[in-house]
């Protein structure tokens, strides 16, 4: 008896509704709402299921005539309003997805982030500062004498007296210094820049790690194992490796690390000029007057210090002959690293 209510109920509704639909638009409503797949007529369906089994005859036959009556309705004013123009499908859904492309890395970045982690790995933290740096970070505090050629406008891109884009992350080492006592163990890497003329071998802006480690009885040997450790996990674990002395305003005594060449293994081509080796870095023992400049007491403070330009290092390891290349962001050429 309740059950025979429903339906009738549900039917007056309905016819209610019918007659109200006046639009497209709300023929589908009307759809959406009786015959839809979450709709009335679905949900009494699944009442219908759950009924006692004596009470199932009955309100499936009238369940049944509700239905048929809905959906004469229905079919009635979809004829009455049909689906105008604008609702029509103008794409073909059945044709493939167009695939997005992917970027990747840029190899220089892909380079910095292989480095960071060999450092991060031997236990130094990133250390990070401005580009714009002051002449005193840039130079005074690392030792540059007064008259150094880099301080030349020649060499150095100067926003004012004062100002200047640094030429090296060494400030970053500087200011960490000024705000950290020892023991530190950073690597600053970063964007730096030159004013040089551009061409195959330099370029006026470009990326280096540098890194520095300060303590009690720091000594060269440590320099070195750290040195030709990380050399030995970017390179291979075959690889040859020597040191030459060399001269930097900040380190004394100072050297130049080489490694065998990856192309001849040491045999001489063109990409070593027929030595037989690769200069990727420089380093030394930090002079004690960079340590004066942040108030360490060199008496008592030594450290090591290094530095590496990234472009030169992925230059050498990909095989690539021209650095302009590496700024150009011509997809056919950084697409060839996309699996790296
Ligand atoms: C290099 C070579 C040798 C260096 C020195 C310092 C600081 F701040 F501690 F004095 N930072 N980086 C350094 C030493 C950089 O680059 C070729």
């Amino acid at each position: 008896m309740e059950n025979t209510e429903t339906i009738k109920s549900i039917g007056k509704e309905a016819l209610k509704d019918f007659e109200k639909v006046s639009s497209y638009q709300e023929v589908e409503n009307f759809r959406i709402k009786y015959l839809g797949r979450k709709g009335i007529l679905s949900n009494l369906f699944d009442k219908l299921k759950e009924l006692p089994k004596e009470e199932k005859p009955q309100f499936g036959k009238e369940l049944n005539l509700l239905k048929k009556e809905l959906e004469e309705k229905y079919e009635l004013l979809r004829q009455k309003f049909p689906k105008p123009k604008e609702f029509e499908l103008k794409d073909d859904l059945t044709l493939p997805g167009i695939k997005p492309r992917i970027g990747s890395k840029h190899i220089v970045t892909k380079t910095l982030d292989e480095i960071k982690e060999i450092f991060k790995s031997f236990g130094f933290v990133i250390a990070e500062g401005p580009e714009l740096e002051t002449d005193y970070y840039n130079f005074s505090a690392l030792n540059f004498p007064e008259d150094h050629p880099a301080r030349d406008m020649q060499d150095t891109f100067f926003i004012s007296k004062e100002l200047l884009l640094r030429t090296h992350t060494s400030p970053v080492q500087i200011r960490y210094m000024e705000s950290h006592k020892p023991q530190i163990r950073i690597i600053a890497p970063g964007r730096v820049f030159r004013n040089e003329a551009i061409s195959a071998r330099s370029h006026c802006i470009f990326h280096q790690v540098e890194g520095l480690y300060v303590d009690t009885n720091v000594t060269f040997a440590e320099l070195k194992g750290t040195l030709v450790n990380f050399a030995k996990i970017f390179y291979g674990s075959d690889v040859a490796i020597r040191f030459r002395p060399s001269f930097f305003p900040f380190t004394e005594p100072s050297a130049e690390m080489d490694v065998s060449c990856i192309i001849c293994k040491g045999k001489g081509c063109r990409l070593c000029k027929y030595t037989g080796w690769l200069e990727i870095l420089g380093c030394g023992m930090v002079d004690p007057n960079v340590f004066k400049s942040v108030n360490y007491d060199p008496e008592i403070y030594t450290g090591y210090a290094f530095g590496m330009g990234i472009e030169r290092i992925a230059m050498l390891k990909y095989g690539i002959d021209d650095i302009r290349i590496l700024f150009e962001n011509d997809l056919r050429f950084l697409k060839q690293f996309k699996g790296l």
